[in-house]
């Protein structure tokens, strides 16, 4: 079985990061080893919120795994504590990154604002993380802070390919953009794969609402199914279809959209979306 090490807080209330990780890769059938780099009450969008860094247990916890000669098949990092933290990561890459699959979710912002915990020097070295990836995949609002470009609520295609040539400079080599809504009631993601100088545009019917953690899970179910071999362009149309069937169906029940997805009624139907 393959063995993945995603790395990324543990949120106990309020869905997202290794609390949909760990369920969704485990589903898709890759063992999912978390490396927590901080505890919270809840995410970073309720009220208020308590957060322990766990930065001084990385190095302790990953020189055991050293020592026990473990290897893994991909890293996978989401939501990372502090600049400290990144440079952490970093060395996770050249220590255990070797063998596999780097995969960076820069998780750092959202309709044109950082996340609350975050300012612009974490965003400058979140940027040069992704430089050490094989793939990224920033929304909109990451990679305009990523490559300083204009964030726009209104765009077009040529503005998305500018987008993207200026992430893909960074170094990856897939690079996805996601959130790209290239008509109107469509949305979807733009990706190039520059070893094949290839291009993949995806569109599916945009669903009318936003909710928290839908990145994690998009992230999650790409990771997921690349593990188990599946070309990146099919991946991400999968990771694309799950993650709006799931808003769908979440809402459904009309839940605050802060707080999260339902994406336990839906993980069934991701093995059978295949
Ligand atoms: O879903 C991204 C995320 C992960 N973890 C924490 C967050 C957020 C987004 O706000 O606050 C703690």
């Amino acid at each position: 079985m393959k063995r993945i090490l995603t790395v990324q807080d543990i949120s106990c209330l309020g869905k997202c990061s290794v609390t949909i990780a760990l369920p969704v890769i485990s589903a898709l059938g890759t063992e999912c080893v978390i490396l927590p780099t901080a505890l919270l009450s809840n995410h970073t969008l309720f009220k208020s919120f308590t957060v322990l860094d766990l930065s001084d247990q990385i190095e302790p916890i990953t020189q055991k795994w050293i020592d026990e000669d473990v290897r893994f098949d991909g890293i996978y990092t989401g939501y990372l504590g502090s600049i400290d933290q990144i440079d952490m990561t970093k060395r996770l890459f050249d220590t255990f990154g070797r063998d596999g699959i780097v995969f960076v979710d820069p998780v750092m912002a959202d309709n044109g604002k950082l996340y609350p915990a975050f300012d612009m020097d974490y965003a400058r070295k979140n940027t040069e993380l992704c430089s050490h990836a094989d793939i990224i995949v920033p929304n909109i609002t990451e990679a305009c802070i990523m490559t300083d470009t204009e964030y726009r609520e209104e765009y077009d295609e040529s503005y998305i390919k500018e987008l993207l040539a200026r992430l893909v400079k960074l170094g990856a080599k897939i690079t996805v953009l996601t959130g790209v809504s290239l008509s109107e009631g469509k949305t979807g993601i733009m990706g190039y794969d520059k070893d094949k100088d290839e291009f993949y545009t995806y569109q599916n019917d945009k669903v009318g609402a936003m909710f928290h953690g839908t990145g994690d899970l998009f992230s999650s179910t790409a990771v997921g199914e690349i593990m188990k071999g599946m070309d990146w362009k099919d991946a991400m149309r999968i990771a694309a279809d799950y993650t709006a069937h799931t808003i769908e169906v979440t809402l459904r029940d009309s839940k605050d959209a802060w707080y999260g997805v339902d994406f336990e009624t839906t993980l069934s139907d991701l093995i059978t979306m295949r």
